[in-house]
């Protein structure tokens, strides 16, 4: 499969702006839990009017919102207030590795759909950059689950059948055209993990980090992952060094910025 055209999704039917979509570039930011996504695309928002960042949606997963009380009746009480599906993934892996990421999946689409803001339509270079993506949910998240027994090989089967099929139906509008790898070592992540305290993780193992960090490295840096949607193989990847802190040094932080510039300027 050839790299899919521009989307013209969206498009209001005005000359002006139908080219302004046609320019717009999609690119996620990949990275191990805690390499530091979130900061670098605090920093991305920063850096120029062009750029929109689409922040990956934990908040929702840590509170899932529930209309009836039956459907958790056999959850503990504290995970009934408000359905902490990171919570309870990470308490009962096996129980609740499926359903985390169907929901996953659910939000990443979602989000890789969202329309460009108004502010973006009048770009002249418009980028939005998307907190990880479809594609780790499943290369990085869901195999690593699979591999360690938490899906089973039917919920494996099903979920790989369903993503498949759901990212074709919307290719056009969801494809991506580049790749920034935040690159860091578990051991690195695992500090930053502990030094930002979110509850749920704070059980993590560093071995968890280290296979995370495994498949990061071979789908992105080392490129000989198996991949079922074929255009993804000839996708551009940029592969910035995190291991230095970079949140507080305002020099590194120009000098990754014009690295970005750089890397767009080749899309
Ligand atoms: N962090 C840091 N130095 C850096 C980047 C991040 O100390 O150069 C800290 C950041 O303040 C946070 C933690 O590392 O406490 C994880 O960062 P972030 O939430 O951005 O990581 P993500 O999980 O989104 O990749
Ligand atoms: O990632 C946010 C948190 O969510 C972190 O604990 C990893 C987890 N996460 C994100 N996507 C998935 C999928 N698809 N499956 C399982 N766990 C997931 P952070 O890197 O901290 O921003
Ligand atoms: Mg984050």
């Amino acid at each position: 499969m050839a790299t899919p055209p521009k989307r013209l999704r969206g498009s209001t039917g005005s000359p002006t702006q139908d080219r302004s979509f046609c320019r717009l570039k999609k690119v996620s930011i990949e990275g191990n839990i805690a390499a530091g996504k979130s900061t670098f695309v605090r920093l991305l928002q920063r850096s120029s009017e062009d750029w929109e960042v689409i922040p990956e949606p934990i908040g929702k997963w840590c509170n899932v919102q529930n209309d009836s009380d039956d459907v958790y009746q056999d959850l503990s009480s504290s995970q009934k207030s408000g359905g902490n599906l990171l919570q309870m993934l990470y308490d009962k892996p096996s129980r609740w590795s499926y359903t985390f990421q169907s929901y996953a999946c659910l939000s990443r689409v979602r989000a890789q759909l969202q329309p460009p803001s108004a502010k973006l339509e009048e770009a002249e270079s418009p980028v939005q950059f998307y907190e990880r993506s479809v594609y780790s949910d499943r290369y990085v998240f869901a195999s690593s689950l699979y591999e360690n027994g938490n899906l089973t090989e039917t919920e494996w089967s099903v979920y790989q059948d369903w993503h498949t099929w759901l990212l074709n139906q919307f290719e056009a509008d969801i494809a991506l055209d580049a790749i920034i790898y935040l690159r860091a070592s578990p051991q690195r992540c695992m500090q930053r993990l502990l030094h930002r305290g979110r509850e749920e993780e704070q059980g993590l193992p560093l071995e968890y980090l280290e296979q995370l960090h495994f498949r990061h490295e071979s789908w992105l840096h080392h490129k000989n992952l198996r991949l079922d949607f074929d255009y993804l193989a000839d996708l551009p990847v940029l592969v910035l060094d995190v291991e230095d802190d970079f949140q507080n040094d305002g020099i590194k932080q120009e000098a990754i910025i014009d690295e970005v510039r750089d890397f767009l300027s080749t899309l």
